[in-house]
């Protein structure tokens, strides 16, 4: 339910940057796909500093492309408070996955400087060039991992995209220097929200606009291999097979069963992968595929990722089947802080805005600024539930509300204290 009171965020200009920025990197009716470093990547943050520039903000680069748009406060020196999401997509995703984190972040500093002017301490919206993986399948969080100093030496040159190119590759060839990813680490954030789309049902299900969110769930992501021995389809006996394909079907089949058997807020999904030689008539010798396991809870994480490395196991070794396990991904859930949980709360109540509390069951930048800051996260619904698709969609007076909250919360931070 959303009350009467006056509106600070203007939901039709929140909606033109939105769509206009789904211009860079469209495909299809609705789709995004955007991927880091690409030319429409690189033409989107462009367009980024440009809205931030226009919304009266500082605007600096960092040397892995995160954009960042300061509204300097009077209190030089004191720790910012920062706002913002990512800028890719999935491949190909929606208009709104990050998309509408960095926009409304930009739209609430804006609001905030034409009605209250120069803030205590400095406001930051960032627009962060990667969480997806969607170009590299090990490197989510690109741009936060580097705010917080955790991207590995050497890593730039190890990563290597799904088309063969690696990210210092890609990272030059957009114009920055992977020798210099560590200067974009940052000591200087006090406090970090981020809005997002739910991604999932829950806020339809409730009928409610906006969530808040007091959890992030934890998660790993594999990349399983098999390894057996090609053969003839027709001529092996079952008994003599090394079949790397059953080997899959049980794994994959086991894991979604455990994941399901254990309940929410457990979910395991397999979602991509290939098979060797991939022929009608001879035996798989190499099966590929991703696993990513997730829950909000540490203890149930680690019983369901225990359960699903004991099966992989236990099938590779009764199928006489080489078993490669490569984690790409590993993050312990994280609890949001319950200042600014408690700040967006009121703030929401403030603007009649009626906030669910809720847990993300997708990971977030969020998680990696954790390491450093306190953080929150304002949800907004989506349609159906619906998201990492080019159906994902989430009206225009939900992301105004979101947006409120946000605008709201960031002025009880920095203005009133
Ligand atoms: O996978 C995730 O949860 C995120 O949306 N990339
Ligand atoms: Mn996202
Ligand atoms: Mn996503």
């Amino acid at each position: 339910m959303t009350g009467e009171g006056e509106r600070w965020i203007d939901g039709d200009a929140l909606e033109r940057l939105v769509l206009d920025l789904a211009h860079f990197g469209a495909t299809g009716e609705t789709g995004v796909a955007r991927l880091v470093y690409s030319l429409e990547w690189a033409a989107a943050q462009d367009q980024i500093a440009a809205w931030m520039t226009e919304a009266g903000l500082r605007v600096e680069r960092d040397s892995v492309g995160n954009v960042w748009g300061y509204l300097d406060g009077a209190e030089g020196g004191q720790p910012i408070i920062a706002t913002g999401s990512h800028i890719d997509s999935q491949n190909p995703g929606g208009r709104f996955d990050g998309a509408l984190g960095v926009v409304a972040g930009i739209t609430a500093l804006a609001a905030l400087r034409r009605r209250f002017g120069v803030p205590g301490p400095t406001l930051a919206a960032v627009s962060l060039v990667e969480e997806e993986a969607s170009r590299f399948p090990a490197a989510n969080f690109w741009g936060s991992r580097a705010i917080v100093g955790k991207i590995a030496p050497d890593e730039a040159k190890r990563l290597r995209g799904y088309d063969g190119v690696t990210m210092a590759e890609a990272m030059r060839d957009a114009g920055y220097d992977p020798a210099r990813i560590d200067t974009a680490k940052r000591d200087d954030i006090g406090a970090f929200i981020e809005l997002h789309i739910e991604q999932g049902p829950f806020l339809e299900h409730e009928d409610v606009a906006v969530g808040i969110v007091e959890r992030i769930t934890g998660y790993r992501q594999y990349l399983v291999t098999l390894e057996g021995t090609a053969n003839h389809a027709g001529t092996t006996p079952m008994d003599l097979r090394r079949d790397a394909m059953a080997g899959a079907a049980e794994i994959i089949s086991g894991v979604v069963n455990t994941a399901h058997r254990m309940g929410r807020p457990c979910v395991t999904t397999v979602g991509r992968m290939t098979v060797a030689p991939n022929e009608r008539a001879v035996i798989p010798r190499q099966v590929a595929f991703t696993v990513d396991a997730r829950s909000p809870d540490p203890a149930q994480r680690e019983l369901l990722l225990a359960r699903h490395e004991a099966l992989m196991e236990e099938v590779a070794a009764r199928r006489d089947l080489a078993l490669h396990l490569r984690i790409d991904s590993d993050r312990q859930p994280i609890a949001c802080d319950p200042a600014l949980v408690a700040a967006l709360s009121a703030a929401a109540a403030e603007a009649g805005i009626t906030a669910m509390p809720m847990t993300s069951g997708a990971v977030h930048d969020a998680m990696q600024i954790a390491a450093m800051a306190p953080v929150a996260m304002v949800f907004v619904r989506s349609r159906g539930g619906i998201s990492h698709a080019p159906e994902e969609y989430t009206s225009t007076a939900d992301a105004a509300a979101g947006t409120e909250v946000l605008a709201r919360a960031l002025h009880r931070l920095a203005y009133q204290s």
